[in-house]
């Protein structure tokens, strides 16, 4: 039975749940993080030395970092769906995987932690706000990439729009005004009519 470490409030959770919904893969969910504690364990660090979630164990094979996760899954169990079998679609899925979470998750940071997880007394109004410009210039890119597609690499969902939307979840849900980006709304709302991200993109930012 494939493992699961993680917390459902965390992005990078967020990807792996979806991704073994989306593949009706049967799978156990250990809380660990945040408010669970779990990752300084010696037991935890053992097989994560990163000490962070999400973290699995299929059948005695160990992997973090969620994208990786995302990937290993979706080559080994969704070769038909998630995992595009063409390798410049599949080039192109990795590309936006990427993207999401070396440029805009980071982007999008400091406005989350202020304007979600930071008492309103205390927020770093400055930092939020170059957060914010950055991580809307960013989403700028991602609209105009699905411009006429109806996901991110064509006409199938694939682990591309897992990542992205995961984050976009993040972007779309923050407490303050965004640019109109029509083709990010259209895309999301295709992504929230499927059934596996029910639960898992459903629940309030925290
Ligand atoms: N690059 C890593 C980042 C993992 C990460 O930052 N995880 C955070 C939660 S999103 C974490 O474990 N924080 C410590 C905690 O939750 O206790 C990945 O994509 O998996």
């Amino acid at each position: 039975m494939l493992k699961i470490w993680g917390r459902l409030s965390s992005v990078n959770l967020q990807k792996v749940m979806w991704t073994v919904r989306e593949l009706a893969l049967p799978h156990i969910l250990i809380d660990a993080g945040g408010p669970f504690g779990v990752v300084d364990t010696p037991e935890f660090t053992a097989l994560n030395p990163n000490r962070k979630i999400p973290l699995i164990d299929d059948s005695g094979f160990v992997l973090w970092e969620s994208n990786a996760i995302v990937r290993y899954l979706a080559s080994r169990y969704g070769q038909h769906s998630l995992w595009p079998e063409d390798p410049c679609r599949r080039a192109d899925a990795d590309r936006w995987m990427d993207w999401q979470t070396t440029e805009w998750q980071p982007a999008m940071l400091h406005a989350f932690l202020g304007l979600v997880r930071t008492p309103q007394a205390q927020r770093d109004h400055a930092a939020i706000d170059a957060s914010l410009q950055q991580a809307n210039h960013l989403a700028l890119m991602l609209e105009a990439a699905l411009q006429h597609k109806e996901f991110i690499t064509g006409q199938h969902l694939t682990m591309g729009d897992i990542a992205l939307a995961c984050a976009a979840h993040r972007w779309l849900g923050l407490p303050t005004q965004r640019p109109d980006t029509p083709a990010i709304t259209a895309w999301y709302r295709r992504i929230m009519m499927r059934p596996a991200p029910q639960g898992v993109l459903t629940l309030p930012l925290s």
